[in-house]
């Protein structure tokens, strides 16, 4: 496919997957709305039909909870044969729930980042969308401000995960040790469904899944209350992705505050988690021995010693200083043995690094290429200056769906595509590359 061809082929699929004011992921493996999916295609979407853009948002935006949170699935159309189902989670009627039946969980908050580049790209829209905007731009201060005290389980504002999903990388193996430490009971009847469109080997193992399980019906039986959560559920971590695409986020959701003219309280108020969240972050996160960024295990009290792409994401929101962030670079990045091109793999990002014991290059999350990560990570990278880095990273993706078309994920050495077809969030990324008019980037690989 030449580049004249992806546009309308990205557009025609994003097309194909709008479901009706959301798109899914995939048509058959996420045949729901996904959190961060959307926010991401809504960033495509923009670039041809900035009104079906607001409409991603706005179904997204819908089932927020009472207390704040924006759910990771929601089910706008009910079940299909996606597991877990709606009643799985047991959300329905909870008080502090939502009206839109939706998962327990939340994910990566990157819909203020997004709506903040839609709102360059179109300046009218702070007039012709003004009221709608200022809703979005609440909804999201309310978000953001559930995760730093609902989920603040040490009183530093960085808020906790209760479930690898709510990271999106779901089982990286990042997650894996602090999963092993979690003993599944009696788990509810399930049936994985995952594996009906997708070969086994590259899904997670089934060991995996049962913790997965037993967090969901640990966290109904707690009736996804917050405080119980933190008390009592066997998982709990807090993630240097994550945190780092919340600070950027904030940043975002500041500007979006100051552009729309809300009050000073409120901006005084994000102007507050900014400023604790760079207070503690490297503290935190910093491996200085290492030169990386590893997440931490509040469970077993510690950092997780493996190397994930995880470590790039900080640089998204501007955390780490010049002299760490030349460390990623140089160590990690250009490190032929951990990430960069080189005998063991042909194109970047792999999302663990090659010479960790669980990498595993064609199974999800624990090594293969992600399109939505490289588009993160270039643009943290762009942040400090790696342009080279940043626009080969746009190059591999590039070619990846060019070759290969949009799927969910790609093998590293051969770039051969993996996991479900037909990938929303590919194309969506793919559509902001190229309508960007980035020229250097459509080179052929
Ligand atoms: C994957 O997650 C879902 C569970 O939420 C699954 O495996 O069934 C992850 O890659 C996640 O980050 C993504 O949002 C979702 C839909 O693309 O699929």
């Amino acid at each position: 496919m030449t580049d004249n061809d992806l546009i309308p082929h990205a557009q025609t699929l994003l097309r194909q997957n709008d479901a009706g004011g959301f798109t899914k992921p995939s048509p058959t493996q996420y045949p729901h709305l996904w959190n961060w999916d959307s926010a991401l295609i809504a960033l495509g979407l923009a670039h041809f039909d900035l009104p079906r853009a607001f409409a991603e948002i706005r179904t997204l935006l819908s089932a927020q909870w009472r207390d704040g949170m924006v759910p990771h699935i929601i089910y706008p159309h009910g079940a299909s044969d996606y597991f877990p189902p709606p009643e799985f989670w047991q959300t329905a009627g909870l008080p502090h729930g939502g009206d839109v039946p939706s998962s327990g969980l939340t994910q990566p908050p990157v819909l203020a980042t997004i709506l903040r580049k839609i709102i360059e790209a179109n300046p009218d829209c702070t007039t012709q969308n003004a009221t709608e905007l200022l809703q979005f731009a609440h909804a999201i201060f309310k978000w953001h401000k559930w995760l730093h005290t609902a989920r603040d389980a040490d009183g530093s504002g960085l808020p906790c995960l209760i479930h690898p999903w709510e990271s999106g990388t779901d089982n990286s193996p990042r997650w894996l040790h602090a999963l092993d430490a979690v003993t599944p009971g009696e788990l509810p009847p399930f049936k994985r469904k995952d594996m009906q469109h997708v070969a086994t080997d590259e899904r997670p193992r089934p060991q995996d899944y049962e913790r997965f399980v037993h967090l969901i019906n640990t966290g109904r039986q707690l009736k996804w209350e917050h405080k119980p959560l933190l008390d009592e559920m066997p998982f709990l971590v807090q993630d240097a992705m994550f945190c780092a695409i919340l600070h950027r986020a904030d940043e975002d959701l500041l500007w979006l505050a100051q552009t729309l003219a809300q009050p000073k309280a409120i901006c005084q108020e994000v102007e507050g988690w900014l400023a604790r969240t760079r207070a503690v972050f490297d503290a935190r996160f910093w491996d200085e021995e290492r030169g990386l960024y590893l997440d931490y295990d509040l469970r077993a009290g510690g950092r997780i010693p493996v190397n994930t792409i995880a470590t790039f994401v900080p640089l998204l929101a501007g955390l780490p200083d010049a002299g760490k962030a030349a460390r990623l670079v140089q160590e990690h990045l250009r490190n032929a043995d951990e990430y960069a091109p080189g005998e063991n793999s042909a194109f970047g990002l792999p999302s663990a690094a090659k010479n960790e014991p669980l990498y595993a290059p064609r199974r999800y999350w624990c090594g293969p290429v992600w399109i939505q990560m490289n588009w993160l990570v270039s643009e943290g990278l762009r942040r400090y200056g790696y342009t080279a880095e940043a626009d080969a990273l746009v190059r591999d993706a590039l070619a990846l769906v060019r070759r290969e078309g949009f799927r969910e994920y790609y093998d590293p050495r051969d770039g051969s595509g993996c996991g479900a077809k037909q990938f929303s969030w590919s194309a969506a990324l793919a559509i902001d590359w190229l309508m960007r008019g980035n020229k250097e980037i459509r080179e052929e690989k």
